[in-house]
């Protein structure tokens, strides 16, 4: 798993980028017929895609189309990057992906919303245009992550996703063209901060590539400049910067160090890469989370990247208003609902004080049944660690690690009826392997798993906190709220005094459709929205040891079609899909922002 995509491309003297979002040329191939027609030299009758975006949005006879698709652009390499080190950035082409430039094979990736690189330098043509060809398809398959395609799915829907949100296709985020010093370049910045006393702690691992020895590691803000230099073996090199009196990071003053690393040689600087990153440590007991040693408690959402027209495409414009509309509510937290989300969104939490819950795109997960497929699922899951974890680690808004949403142990989803011992077993210690690995790559933050309902419950043992998903009270006895909550609450006592660890509801909600009223709340309309909410967050407050409730959903949004989602469309949002706030929104407002009743 190459660790290319560890550091964002950036701007700066030593390294260049050119973004090609914009209008490309797009053809269906639904025969998979392309590679041997060489659609790589170029495609003709073709249609125009934006990207980014996905294809399903911008054509109608596409809306449900999953197959091959090729996406094609023509760019120029300015000359000044001749002799540098020069590679494609593919921020997500969901789901598989096979790469060309200039009619030469570069790659292929599989696996939806990471991004992943290639270097082009021995492809590329100079003075002339290029052509990078893009071949994408989205089949849904049981031995893909997230799930799909398979028999006897409870979901029982169309697209048949094995999960419960459109699977937009395609080349949902940007492609970036970018240069790097050939001289040598920085690879990877790993930065792990601690707290002693007053000291903030900035523990920083370089790793590079080329020849250069030395380099120097500068920590700028708030009034400081500390620099540490650093010497390379084996082209690893680390070091740790002391700030004296830091300012820490947390949601109430989100404070931020700008990491400076440079290469040199003989004096000369050969590359630099920055990123901000912040002081701040995360730990946990029997009841609670801490955050620099202080409680705290995660008050917001599950959300999706989903808007019209858009799908699943980087909208810069709903990042920012959806950040707007967070702190509207008083939230400070949300969880990257059920995918690892574009880099902005992690930009702006560490900025704005957002506490984060960063889950892979292991969703709908199948941890039993047929082998094979079993252990190409369990190879993607780590792949997807491996990815996040590269590109995500060093936000300080991400405090947790989500490895999968909703797992289950069954061959088939919908299976009813009890797990055989040796199944249970096997899928116990495969899950395990993902606790591990995540551990591995990164010891500083907490792990969790998000369990179903009347899921599998051996799994907690593995996790720093239980995090459920529960909707008692909507899909079970409907219509009512008080039995739904009072089973919640037994519940959460049950889970805390069998496992002694601190507990978190990080889905609960109701499908509520924008201007449907009732005098009494009833199942669909806002009131029941409002009420419903209400009662969870009662339950929640009653209990020392609950330390988050994220509302599922942050806002309506598209899903398969199935006799459960009027429209194609999950309605448990407290904002619409186009953001406008139902009641339960301005209930929220006045519970969160208002600090009335959250904790
Ligand atoms: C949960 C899933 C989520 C669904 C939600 C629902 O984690 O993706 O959208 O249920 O049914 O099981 O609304």
């Amino acid at each position: 798993i190459p660790k290319d995509i560890a550091l964002v491309p950036i701007q700066n003297q030593f390294r260049n980028s050119i973004d090609l979002s914009g209008i490309w040329k797009f053809k269906v191939d639904s025969l998979n017929e392309g590679i041997q027609k060489e659609w790589y030299n170029g495609v003709t009758e073709c249609r125009q895609i934006a990207v980014p975006g996905s294809w399903n949005e911008q054509y109608t006879d596409l809306r449900d189309y999953l197959n091959w698709c090729w996406y094609e652009k023509d760019f120029y390499i300015p000359a000044s990057w001749q002799g540098e080190d020069i590679y494609i950035r593919i921020n997500d082409a969901t789901y598989f992906a096979k790469v060309w430039v200039n009619g030469k094979a570069v790659g292929q990736h599989e696996g939806c919303h990471v991004p992943f690189a290639f270097k082009l330098n021995e492809y590329l043509q100079w003075g002339k245009e290029n052509k990078i060809s893009i071949q994408v398809e989205n089949i849904q398959s049981p031995s893909r992550v997230p799930t799909g395609a398979v028999e006897g799915s409870s979901f029982g829907n169309y697209p048949n996703a094995n999960y419960d949100f459109f699977p937009y296709s395609g080349l949902n985020r940007n492609v970036v063209l970018y240069s790097l010093p050939a001289k040598g370049h920085i690879k990877d910045i790993t930065v792990r901060p601690d707290i002693n006393n007053t000291t903030g702690i900035l523990n920083v691992e370089v790793e590079k590539n080329g020849s250069i020895q030395s380099g120097k590691v500068i920590v700028k803000g708030h009034g400081q400049q500390i620099a540490k230099d650093i010497r390379f073996s084996n082209h690893y090199a680390t070091t740790s910067i002391q700030i004296p009196e830091a300012k820490l990071w947390s949601p109430d003053s989100p404070n931020l160090y700008e990491v400076e690393v440079v290469l040199e040689e003989k004096g000369a600087n050969v590359d630099k890469y920055s990123l901000k990153t912040g002081v701040r440590i995360v730990s946990v007991d029997e009841k609670h989370i801490y955050l620099n040693g202080e409680e705290i408690f995660l008050n917001g959402f599950g959300k999706h990247i989903d808007f019209p027209v858009i799908g699943r495409g980087t909208a810069d414009p709903v990042m920012v208003k959806d950040f707007e509309l967070m702190k509207w509510t008083g939230a400070n937290s949300f969880r990257t609902t059920h995918y690892p989300y574009d880099e902005g969104f992690y930009d702006m939490a560490d900025q704005h004080g957002f506490m984060v819950i960063a889950e892979t795109p292991s969703v709908g997960l199948i941890m039993g049944g047929d082998s094979l497929q079993l252990a190409e699922r369990q190879r993607v899951c780590k792949q997807y660690l491996h990815e996040v974890i590269y590109r995500d680690k060093n936000h300080p808004s991400v405090i947790m690690w989500c490895v999968a949403n909703e797992p289950n142990d069954k061959a088939q989803l919908g299976m009813a009826g009890p797990t055989s011992k040796a199944t249970k077993e096997r899928a116990y210690s495969l899950f395990k392997e993902h606790f591990d690995l995540t551990k591995e790559l990164d010891p500083t933050r907490l792990v969790i798993y998000v369990g179903p309902m009347m899921g599998p419950r051996y799994w907690f043992e593995l996790t720093d906190v239980i995090a459920i998903n529960r909707y008692w009270g909507w899909y079970t006895s409907p219509g009512s709220i008080e039995n739904g909550s009072s089973v919640l609450s037994s519940e959460l006592d049950r889970l805390h005094r069998k496992h002694k660890k601190p507990c978190m509801v990080t889905e609960f909600g109701c499908d509520t459709y924008a201007g449907m009223h009732a005098e009494e709340p009833e199942m669909f309309t806002e009131e029941y929205q409002v009420d419903f909410i209400k009662a969870y967050l009662d339950v929640a407050e009653s209990k020392d040891y609950v330390v988050g409730m994220h509302i599922w959903n942050f806002a309506d949004f598209k899903t398969s079609q199935s006799i459960i989602r009027l429209g194609g469309y999950n309605l448990k949002g407290v904002f619409t899909r186009e953001r406008k706030p139902k009641m339960a929104a301005h209930y929220l407002r006045e519970r969160w922002f208002n600090n009335k009743g959250n904790k």
